[in-house]
């Protein structure tokens, strides 16, 4: 926490992380993976003032939605529910983040203008690999009447931002599970899978209600394989209960033809990665599982938060022309997938090209894993940024 001591050289030892669930689990599931790294990797004593703790349930089980203060892994969570009272020099850390815009309460920023040194404030942005954020990314943007400045700070693809996230030891983690097929098997066999859908090609399937799901599982339904689809409990409900003739829920299972499609229930955080790492193909969505699917050493299929105008379709486009790992085949499934086209060609077609180039795509996102690496982690380079703003302000006042 701040004291009203100028402190010339230490480093940043405090975080307040401020968490508006908009909706889903991917705004709660950053910054619950952010908080966690910082406090594990770095030792910074975090706080994560979240507004929904039913939400961070979901990924999160020990949280407890009652509580106005919680340690969970090492982080103080505290419920972020309309706090009007003052805040003092006392309460604010020494690096303050606002994650995608939300206004932390304006007692707290008051506060923050009372610290000697000013706490490093941060507004975090949303992913997204258009070029432009290369001229954002650590622009300042001073308060209009307070002396304080916030600075952005976006995530991305190369090194002209900041990176994504990845914790120090998931590579090691990921590679280790992949290759023990016992502990693969054990993890899926927890999950309630039989020894045929284990042995057979899996594909987790985790999109937004708006996904063409019907017509992709009429197509696995054709498969030559046997394919087992596992997709967790809320996740495209109506067309999963369509195929099954059931209400989806955790642990129901149907087959037709080569498929088997299994709700799984909704998993915490940590076996979500395991789930990725599992299965033979990804379909993912939004922001956070789409990182965790370029960790997990499978090919995958994004479907991407709708936004007004199609926005999201440039946004897609500029990702599928980033990234090394898209074959055509790859761009005409995303493309389908999202609503981007709705080309006259039979769904059998575009995921027979896309099967076809499987072995392809899994050697290009190892590429692209590398090529992501030498950015470094989104954490270790917030981190960095916050020591070159303290220095910068130190010598300034100086
Ligand atoms: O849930 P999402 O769609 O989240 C977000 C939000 O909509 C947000 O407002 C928007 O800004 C962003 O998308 C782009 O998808 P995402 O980002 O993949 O987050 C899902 C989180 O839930 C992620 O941390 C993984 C976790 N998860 C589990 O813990 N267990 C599960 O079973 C599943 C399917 C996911």
């Amino acid at each position: 926490m701040h004291s009203t001591e100028i402190n010339t050289t230490q480093a940043a030892k405090s975080l307040a992380l401020f968490c508006k669930v908009v909706d889903n689990f991917g705004d709660i599931g950053i910054c619950w993976r952010m908080a966690r790294q910082l406090q594990q990797e770095h030792g910074i004593a975090v706080t994560l003032w979240v507004d929904d703790l039913r939400s961070f349930q979901r990924i999160c089980p020990q949280v407890n939605i009652d509580a106005e203060v919680q340690e969970i892994a090492g982080v103080t969570v505290r419920n972020w529910c309309d706090q009007q009272g003052t805040f003092t020099v006392a309460d604010v850390a020494d690096i303050v983040i606002e994650f995608f815009a939300c206004d932390i309460p304006p007692g707290y920023i008051q506060a923050m203008a009372q610290c000697e040194p000013r706490p490093v404030w941060l507004n975090l942005e949303g992913l997204t690999a258009e070029e432009w954020v290369e001229g954002c990314h650590t622009l300042p943007s001073p308060h209009p009447s307070l002396s304080l400045t916030k600075h952005f700070f976006f995530p991305g693809f190369n090194n002209k931002t900041g990176g994504l996230l990845r914790e120090a030891s998931l590579d090691h983690e990921r590679a280790a599970f992949q290759a023990d097929t016992q502990t693969t098997a054990a993890f899926l066999q927890k999950l309630g899978l039989t020894e045929a859908e284990i042995s057979s090609t899996k594909v987790s399937l985790f999109c937004y209600p708006h996904a063409p799901v019907a017509d992709l599982l009429k197509t696995w339904q054709n498969a030559d394989q046997p394919m087992t689809c596992l997709v967790p409990e809320g996740v495209a409900s109506e067309a999963i209960a369509t195929f099954l003739g059931q209400a989806s829920k955790a642990g129901v299972s149907g087959s037709r033809g080569a498929l088997t499609v299994r709700v799984l229930p909704f998993i915490p955080q940590a076996d979500y990665d395991k789930l990725l790492w599992a299965c033979d193909i990804n379909f993912v969505r939004g922001e956070d599982s789409f990182v965790r699917a370029q960790w997990a050493n499978r090919p995958f299929i994004w479907h991407i938060y709708p936004q007004d105008e199609n926005l999201h379709h440039v946004k897609l486009n500029a990702f599928l022309k980033t990234t090394t790992s898209a074959t055509a085949s790859l761009v005409a499934l995303s493309h389908v997938w999202n609503g981007v086209s709705h080309p006259p060609l039979d769904w059998a077609d575009i995921w027979q090209a896309f099967q076809a180039d499987l072995p392809e795509i899994a050697q290009l996102s190892g590429k692209w894993q590398e090529k992501m690496h030498e950015n470094g982690d989104m954490t270790s380079n917030l981190l960095k940024f916050v020591n070159a703003v303290r220095v910068a302000s130190q010598k300034d006042a100086v």
